[in-house]
């Protein structure tokens, strides 16, 4: 029997840079989750009788969300809902499935690299039927209509069982309860050549992957350890946990400092490398090397023609304002488009379904191709993998090599998270009222070339985002930007990211934060950071 409920609206439920995110207990509150689910499907048009695809990063609340988006999906005229065994997708696996299986769109409950638990974070978010995330039309869209809504529709059917795999018509809709790898993991070996993979594994390259308690586990024992044959444990923190063991799922130096001091330290693997809580993200390390995710990017694009699913070259590439040029230098080698568009992985959806780009990343650990239209953790490991496997030399090699043929872009990242609202805000009005005079004079020694406000304009759909990002960029390349982060729930996170080209490669071997010095303070004095905010030091470097 459909029900409809009526309810009240909620005026915070706008999506972030993916999805809505907020904490448990806010979700938790009254029609919460039901409200923007029904405001997602009030924002879409024809999907009677078609397929949702749903599934999480089993985190805290995960299976409770999803016994209502299945119930809502019913009640509200899909004919099929797909949903992953135990309510696991990762975000890349559920974009493929959507994909593949032509579903009209699909349901990912995550909050990514925030932490899961009772207290913790939560996230729903939107993907259309090209298995990207909605494009800012639609999340704009399901915000306005959150902000009026006063009644939800759900069918008062009991609980489908998760756990099994199984297809049931249930209250006039079938649901499928799938299993969340299979498809997924012969996409990859479609991608990549397994066979060279599985030969320099058992030669005795030695790899460690951390899955960080997070969905990434199942992917990573049945793609690395059970089809190329790495040795049991290769794969650490496999089993997906409702709180992550109670850590930031997020691969970085920070939250992942075991694998890195491993990879740092003597007897290290060849080959170390993550992924974050929906298992999109990915950090690559060589023994004694971390490859700056920008690098990583520059890196799979120059070398891409190694993996039997690139061989035959890239449309172009796409990388995202903050993230450093290095990918932009391989473009113009290879004589192929490179596109720069705003944070967030909806940006390059268009781009992809055009044909205009075969490769794409961001700074934030993300990488990813048109074989889905999210960003893959899994993949861009395994692409690593293929790249060592044809080369026979080791990551550090591989990217030190990179350098010195196409010149090394110097990049940090300095977050500060948790600052009051306020002050993060008057940070960026400090910057935003200088941007006018700043071009054509001199900071850290270096000519400003231009400076604004970043406003994207989609060349494929014309739309244009504004407020994406505050930028100075030198005459040498070097460039200094301020934003903040879409994807944080408690107070506001202010991200500054800092860069500079060095071609000359006698002087490569530095370390960033070195290297970056001046700018670094310059860019802490033009913002007044310090004194706006309260802070010494960031909270994660990166
Ligand atoms: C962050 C990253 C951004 C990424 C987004 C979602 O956003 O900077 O590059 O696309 O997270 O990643 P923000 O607005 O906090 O800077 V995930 O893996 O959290 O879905
Ligand atoms: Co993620």
């Amino acid at each position: 029997m459909i029900k409809t409920v009526s309810t009240t609206p909620y005026a915070d439920q706008k999506p972030g840079t993916s999805g809505l995110r907020k904490k448990v207990p806010e979700f938790q509150r009254p029609n919460y989750a039901e409200n923007f689910i029904q405001s997602i499907f009030d924002s879409l048009e024809g999907y009677q009788g078609k397929c949702l695809v749903i599934g999480g990063d089993g985190r805290y609340y995960n299976r409770d969300v999803i016994q209502k988006a299945i119930k809502m999906a019913a009640a509200n005229g899909f004919g099929k809902v797909m949903v992953g065994k135990g309510g696991i997708l990762s975000t890349p696996a559920a974009s493929h499935i959507i994909r593949k299986y032509k579903a009209f769109g699909g349901i990912i409950l995550s909050a990514s690299h925030n932490p899961g638990g009772p207290t913790e974070d939560f996230g729903i978010k939107y993907n259309i039927g090209n298995g990207g995330p909605a494009p800012e039309k639609i999340t704009d869209a399901i915000y306005e209509r959150s902000k009026v809504i006063d009644s939800y529709k759900i069918s008062d059917f009991p609980d489908i069982n998760l756990d099994r795999i199984a297809r049931e018509d249930i209250g006039g809709m079938i649901v499928s309860v799938i299993d969340p790898v299979e498809d997924y993991a012969a996409l990859m070996e479609e991608l990549f050549d397994f066979g060279a993979i599985r030969n320099l594994i058992s030669l005795g390259f030695r790899l460690c992957f951390d899955a960080m308690s997070a969905v990434t586990g199942p992917y990573a024992k049945e793609i690395f350890e059970i089809r190329l044959g790495a040795p049991d444990g290769s794969v650490r923190n496999f089993l997906p946990l409702p709180d992550f063991g109670g850590h930031h799922p997020d691969p970085n130096l920070v939250y992942c400092k075991e694998l890195y001091d491993e990879m740092m330290g003597d007897d290290a693997p060849d080959f170390g490398a993550a992924s974050d809580g929906d298992g999109d993200r990915n950090m690559i390390l060589g023994r004694d090397f971390f490859v700056t995710p920008s690098d990583s990017l520059a890196v799979l694009a120059a070398n891409a023609k190694l993996a039997r699913g690139y061989s035959n070259g890239l449309a172009g590439v796409a990388r995202s304002m903050p993230t450093s040029a290095a990918v932009d230098h391989v473009a113009k080698r290879l004589g192929i488009g490179c596109y720069e568009t705003p944070t967030g992985w909806k940006f390059f959806g268009n781009l992809l379904d055009a044909g205009r780009i075969t490769l794409c990343g961001e700074e934030s650990f993300g990488t990813g191709s048109d074989h889905v239209r999210e960003k893959d953790g899994v993949w861009a490991v395994l692409f690593w993998l293929n790249i060592l496997a044809k080369r026979g030399e080791s990551v550090e090699q591989i990217v030190r090599t990179h350098w010195r043929e196409f010149g090394r872009n110097y990049y940090t990242r300095h977050d500060y998270e948790e600052v009051p609202a306020d002050a993060a805000k008057a940070v960026m009005a400090r910057v935003q009222e200088q941007l006018a005079k700043l071009p054509g004079t001199t900071l850290a020694e270096r000519r400003i070339q231009s400076a604004d406000d970043f406003a994207y304009h989609d060349p494929v759909d014309g739309s244009t985002s504004e407020h994406q990002g505050l930028r100075i960029v030198f005459a040498d390349g070097a460039r200094i930007i301020y934003r903040l982060s879409g994807t944080g729930t408690s107070g506001a996170t202010l991200r500054v990211y800092i860069e500079s080209v060095e071609p000359d490669a006698s002087k490569q071997n530095h370390d960033a934060q070195e290297a970056l010095r001046d700018l670094i303070e310059a860019s802490l004095q033009l913002s007044d950071l310090r004194r706006l905010t309260g802070r010494n030091a960031p909270t994660v470097i990166t």
